[in-house]
């Protein structure tokens, strides 16, 4: 690299053109001066002070150079520029050949006349470094480093940044005649993020081969975990007119991304604009992510802190043929979705389809699977699907569009970085005048079938089946214009929306009633949560004490004092004195990362941890349970009562399976153990299905994996409000009379209120039971789920244990929803017996 002569580096520290040697005239001579005429005396005196002025000048730059305290800080830079007029050549990629060393030294130089070109630049300029060469025409990776005085620094960034805006799309006065450059992007390097260029340690290049899928893993995968401090690089690259697909198979690092990350980008420099995605933590396979180049080269980094070593990660990458055009124009019906979906959409994809219809039909378009990038702070989406002349982004549940012509265009648009799982959408013809034949058409497109229409249900999504109805004899009439069953007034939730079926109801003698008429236990009043929504339960209360006398509902310490908060274990905020609220929480917890796209009937691997399979003799799968320790599991009595012959109550006739996700599908994962004792509890009734809860012994205890965990027991104080959503999990029957499952399904389910439930089930709900589902029916536990978890997921995100499945009438029947052992009411039992 040259140094022009005004470019300051500061391990040089050298002075130039200063002349070495300089004769000064004896001053000390009086007769000569006094011999001297006023011209020659006049002049000597100029002498004199030119001398002292260049004196003083030398000491000056001496100081300059020399003894001034030189604050200045070292800045780094990385970004890249496309060269349009050079062609790309396999010898580029070979930072040792002739031909990159040729190239370099030209980008190199222009980029410093560019940057010498600039007030803003020159004076803290030192060096430009090309690092890297792709296709593109050309594209060039650079380094910049400049040292500023930290005054100067911020001033120094945006000129650098405001170099990527000035120099793309026309030449800039400082690029080189033998350069046409289109493109240029640079930022500050992030010292924490980026590996110094010269540093070659634990950096890797690879190239991927047609037709094969090449892999990689972090240092010491997986029989190490990765290195402490680890700085590494992976430059992946594909052949000309390719992509790369990159698939993260294993993926375990430490779940805090401040101190271990992988960054993906879309660039050979690491710069943010281009970065792809950034990860920590833990994913299954079920939620592997797949990413996507918009050309043929990708750089992967992994970062690592001084302590907490995990495995690390194993990742696969092939090339593909880049998708020159994702425009179409489509006939009829049929799909589209973002590009290499269900890998994750490339960054800087543009794509138009035309989707047409027969003349007399409208098109309509129906999104299954929508997932882009948030909008950012200023509302504006970044990547989009367009349509109907709006720019929808972020995360959407099921969403129809329908369009007013026989013809419709619907446009994708991915920015430079950040990408996501994308979208997966039809399209069909529908008729204007009958949108949904033998349906009820919803305002926002969607069609529901016609007896769901005025139910007391928001099926369409937007209330607009809810709305103009005449509520029926068993209806009540909310304020809102909606319709609710008779069965939800007064049961303490808002059904209408504007609390109307809450207010004016007469409070039962232990209720207190709240300002805005609701009515809730007189033991939630001052304690510290808002039941009412309003607030007024917690005003008036007085604050100096956080104890208070014990009750049933209260939380009693270890130290036996009783404490206001509700449910206090393990929410990570110390409430008792003693800190016993805090004790024994390693629970509830899920190593493994799971997707954001929810309403799949299927788990993901170890999203359920705890769940259970309890398979009696040849029978398969017969019954769920639920780990609560590393030997104790937790079921319903029922499933272990001889029938017909059969011993059921037989531990011997049990196997256990921890860590399941596919029935008779025996990965390493999976822990098979038999059952040393079943508890089963004494109480219960066989008839009622009273007291339905049973605890297994297993013959060995179980290591906890990312698969195998225990849940948290509620205390018997702990409230699962109604109308709290919870989940229920399990193998059964995927309908009354249907299969049952092979991959473990989950449901979302809501707690109901046990009087409504009562009404319901012909008052055969107990105090030990709690009731969930939905009344519309279509969700529901069914048979083989069986002492299977229902798994609450608390504000912490920690898992409580709020139920056992246990009984119903039938499987997911409208008004019949299903019923679960109370958990909290047999906290004491289970330590009792177990010990846990
Ligand atoms: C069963 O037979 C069963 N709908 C479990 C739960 C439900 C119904 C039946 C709830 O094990």
């Amino acid at each position: 690299m040259r140094n022009s002569g005004l470019t300051y580096d500061p391990k040089k520290d050298e002075i130039n053109g200063i002349p070495e040697e300089m004769e000064f005239l004896p001053a000390s001579n009086q007769k000569k001066l006094e011999k001297r005429s006023p011209k020659e005396r006049m002049l000597l005196v100029g002498l004199i002070i030119g001398a002292a002025l260049l004196s003083l000048m030398i000491g000056l730059l001496v100081w300059h150079f020399h003894f001034r305290p030189d604050n200045r800080i070292k800045k780094m830079y990385n970004g890249y520029l496309t060269i349009t007029n050079k062609q790309f050549t396999e010898k580029l990629e070979d930072s040792e050949s002739e031909a990159f060393k040729q190239l370099a030294a030209t980008v190199e130089e222009t980029l410093q006349n560019t940057y010498m070109g600039m007030d803003a630049v020159a004076p803290y300029y030192v060096r430009s470094t090309v690092s890297a060469f792709s296709e593109g025409s050309v594209i060039a990776y650079y380094w910049l480093e400049c040292w500023v005085p930290p005054e100067n620094a911020a001033e120094l960034d945006a000129a650098i940044r405001a170099t990527s805006l000035s120099i793309s799309g026309r030449s800039h006065p400082g690029v080189s005649k033998s350069l046409r450059i289109a493109e240029l992007v640079v930022d500050r390097a992030d010292p924490q993020r980026v590996k110094p260029p010269k540093d070659k340690s634990c950096s890797f290049d690879l190239h991927a081969v047609p037709g094969k899928v090449g892999t990689f893993t972090s240092p010491g995968f997986p029989n190490s975990p990765y290195p402490s401090n680890a700085w590494c690089q992976w430059v992946i690259r594909a052949d000309p007119q390719h992509i790369l697909e990159l698939n993260f198979v294993t993926f375990d690092l430490e779940n805090i991304c401040h101190n271990d990350f992988v960054v993906v980008y879309d660039s050979l420099s690491p710069i943010e604009q281009r970065e792809i995605t950034e990860r920590c933590g833990m994913y299954p396979p079920t939620n592997a992510f797949k990413l996507i180049s918009s050309r043929n080269v990708m750089l992967v980094t992994l970062m690592t802190d001084d302590d907490e070593n995990y495995p690390g990660f194993k990742a696969e990458f092939r090339q593909l043929p880049k998708i020159k055009e994702c425009n179409e124009v489509l006939e009829g019906s049929g799909n589209i979705s973002s590009p290499y979906y269900p890998a994750y959409y490339p960054p800087r994809a543009n794509c138009t389809w035309i989707l047409r219809v027969a003349p007399s039909k409208h098109v309509k378009v129906t999104f299954n699977v929508f997932l882009l990038q948030n909008p950012d702070k200023d509302n504006i989406c970044r990547d989009y699907v367009e349509i109907n002349n709006k720019k929808i982004c972020g995360e959407k549940p099921k969403m129809v569009e329908l369009g007013n012509k026989n013809e419709m265009t619907v446009k994708f648009h991915s920015d430079g970085a950040e990408s996501f799982r994308g979208f997966s959408a039809m399209f069909e013809p529908y008729d204007p005048s009958k949108p949904c034949p033998k349906k009820f058409a919803c305002n926002n497109g969607r069609c529901v079938q016609l007896d769901l229409k005025c139910d007391g249900w928001n099926d369409c999504g937007d209330n607009s089946d809810e709305i103009n109805c005449e509520c029926s004899s068993d209806q009540f009439h909310c304020g809102t214009g909606l319709c609710k069953s008779m069965f939800w007034v007064c049961d303490g939730v808002n059904d209408c929306g504007d609390n109307s079926d809450e207010a004016n109801c007469e409070c039962a003698v232990d209720e207190m009633k709240c300002m805005n008429g609701k009515c809730i236990p007189e033991v939630q009043r001052c304690n510290l949560v808002d039941e009412c929504g309003d607030r007024s339960d917690e005003q008036g209360c007085s604050e100096a004490e956080n104890t208070v006398a014990c009750t049933d509902y209260t939380y009693k310490c270890r130290d036996g004092s009783c404490i206001k908060k509700k449910n206090p274990e393990c929410d990570g905020t110390r409430h008792c004195a003693d800190g016993s609220d805090e004790q024994n929480c390693d629970c509830g917890t899920r190593p493994y990362k799971h997707s954001r796209i929810v309403g799949g009937m299927d788990a993901e691997i170890g999203e359920w941890p705890w769940q259970v399979s309890l398979h009696f003799k040849k029978l398969g799968s017969t019954c769920g349970a639920s780990v609560i320790s590393n030997n104790w599991l937790v079921s319903a009595a029922h499933c272990f009562q001889d029938f017909q012959g059969t011993r059921y109550s037989d531990p011997g006739h049990w196997v256990a399976y921890l860590g399941l996700h596919v029935q008779h599908k025996l990965s390493d994962r999976v822990v098979k153990e038999n059952i040393k004792r079943i508890i089963v509890h004494e109480k219960y009734n066989p008839q009622m299905f009273d007291n339905d809860i049973a605890l297994l012994e297993l013959a060995h205890p179980v290591t906890f994996t990312s698969v195998i965990q225990p849940i948290c027991l509620p205390d018997a104080s702990h409230d699962f409000p109604v109308g709290k959503s919870t989940w229920v999990t399990g193998w059964g029957k995927t309908s009354e009379s249907g299969p049952v499952a092979t991959v473990l399904q989950k449901a979302e389910i809501r707690i109901i209120k046990r009087k409504v439930c009562d009404n319901l089930l012909s008052s055969a709900v107990t105090s030990h039971m709690l009731c969930a589902g939905y009344l519309s029916g279509g969700i529901d536990a069914c048979q083989g789920d069986s002492g299977g978890p229902m798994s609450s997921v608390e504000e912490n995100g920690k898992v409580f244990l709020a139920g056992i499945v246990s009984w119903g009438d039938g499987c997911a029947r409208k008004n019949k929803p299903g019923v679960y052992t109370k958990v909290s009411n047999y906290r004491q039992w289970i330590t009792q017996h177990s010990g846990v």
